[in-house]
């Protein structure tokens, strides 16, 4: 029918600090749309499954050293490599929840005191969100919860200056959630915002690109 040939589906990043709850909360936000007959993806970056994503994975578990701008462009890759297959499921009317995008490969590397324009460049073109939710806690706090400490990066000092970056990238379209409250509460606050992004996308808003 008319209204399906011309709805797309929406594309929602969620981003923050490691161990935020993104990854939980990604979880929970597709089995509620699932469960409501939508077409829905979860995906994530680093996508661990492709070969580049394989020497991202061995560097993050320490077990390989790489030049900060050759990771950098791994994890730019590594977008790269889906993007085609990102646009084919919005256009056919799904929508993808997709934990961690361009802007994490921005913010921990220009974190590491790489130039920040250096840093965007290679994202131009990769396809813009319709909504970026920003799962907010300190450093401090997400340092305190379990597991924090497992893998490069990982650490209070460097979480501090990740938490820098996101600010310098964070715009008034952001949504912004306080990562601190309980996990219904920022689930019912992401359901809303999604569920409206989601709207617009079916109404006919265009796909964009990076960055706008
Ligand atoms: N990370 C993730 C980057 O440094 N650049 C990127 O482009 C992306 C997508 O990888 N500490 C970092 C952030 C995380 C780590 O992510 C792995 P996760 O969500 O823990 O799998």
């Amino acid at each position: 029918n008319k209204e399906s040939s011309s709805s797309r589906g929406a594309l929602i990043v969620l981003e923050g600090l490691d161990r935020c709850g993104k990854t939980s909360q990604s979880g929970r936000l597709y089995k509620y749309l699932e469960e409501r007959g939508h077409s829905v993806e979860s995906w994530r970056f680093p996508d661990r499954n492709t070969g580049v994503g394989q020497m991202i994975s061995s560097y993050l578990a320490n077990q390989s050293q790489l030049d900060d701008h050759a990771i950098h462009l791994l994890f730019s890759a590594n977008r790269w490599e889906k993007r085609s297959l990102m646009e084919e499921k919005l256009k056919s009317g799904t929508t993808l929840i997709v934990d961690r995008y361009s802007y994490s490969g921005v913010a921990f590397s220009y974190a590491k005191g790489l130039d920040i324009g250096w840093c965007k460049a290679p994202e131009i073109g990769l396809l813009a969100p319709d909504l970026v939710v920003y799962l907010d806690i300190s450093p401090e706090k997400a340092a305190e919860r379990g597991g924090f400490g497992d893998e490069r990066y990982e650490q209070l000092e460097f979480q501090k200056k990740v938490a820098g970056s996101y600010l310098a990238l964070r715009d008034s379209s952001w949504k912004v959630i306080d990562a601190t409250l309980s996990i219904e509460d920022i689930e019912k606050k992401l359901r809303e915002v999604v569920l409206d992004c989601m709207k617009a996308c079916h109404k006919g808003k265009p796909l964009s690109q990076l960055w706008p």
